[in-house]
């Protein structure tokens, strides 16, 4: 079975394509890019995304709207991670929370997949964690030097590809998806 993934994140790719490859998808790559609609949710960005995308991809498809949601910082940066990494970066996010004792945050992944003639399926995964005080790790992507799922000692920066997807948020919205697709095989 060959599904496409819509994303211009070549770390999201390889995540995903690391738990999909193992139940025997084969995983392609559109790299286009799509209109991401200012919402307050995930979920909302990823369905007007999937819409824009069904006319373009005649292939079964799956896109993915991810962020990084701290307590202390009432839920920013959210639904503009993307965004805000490329402004200020990890450095900038610590600083923002330099003097804080509450580090609790958690990265949630919500996964939109859409078949030609069918009804979009939607999975979600969320992975709770810290906001560690210094950047650790040169691996992943994005915030991943300094984010500690719970239960690890380690930030997602200091984990390879298949450890990370053990614990984060999109290695769960994925297994939600490789469920759904392993009965159709
Ligand atoms: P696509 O939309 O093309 O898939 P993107 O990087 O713009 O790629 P998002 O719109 O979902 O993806 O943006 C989410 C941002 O949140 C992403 O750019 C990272 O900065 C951050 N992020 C999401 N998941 C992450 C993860 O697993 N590790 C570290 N940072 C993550």
């Amino acid at each position: 079975m060959e599904i496409v993934f819509a994303t211009q994140n070549r770390g999201k790719f390889k995540e995903a394509k690391e738990k999909l490859e193992r139940i025997g998808i084969k995983l392609l790559h559109y790299d286009k890019g799509y209109p991401e609609i200012q919402a307050d949710n995930l979920v909302d960005v990823a369905i007007y995304g999937a819409r824009y995308l069904s006319r373009k991809i005649d292939k079964p498809f799956f896109l993915e709207d991810a962020g990084l949601f701290i307590r202390s910082l009432n839920g920013f940066p959210g639904v503009y991670s993307a965004y805000v990494f490329k402004k200020i970066g990890c450095r900038g996010i610590l600083r923002l929370m330099e003097a804080e004792e509450d580090r609790y945050a958690e990265f949630r992944s919500v996964i939109v997949y859409k078949e030609k003639g069918k009804k979009a399926k939607v999975f979600i995964g969320t992975c709770q964690g810290m906001i560690s005080h210094e950047e650790r790790g040169t691996k992943g992507f994005g915030f991943d030097p300094i984010f500690i799922p719970s239960g690890s000692d380690k930030t997602f920066g200091e984990m390879d590809v298949r450890e990370k997807n053990r614990y984060s948020h999109r290695g769960k919205s994925i297994e939600m998806l490789a469920k759904y697709l392993r009965k159709k095989l």
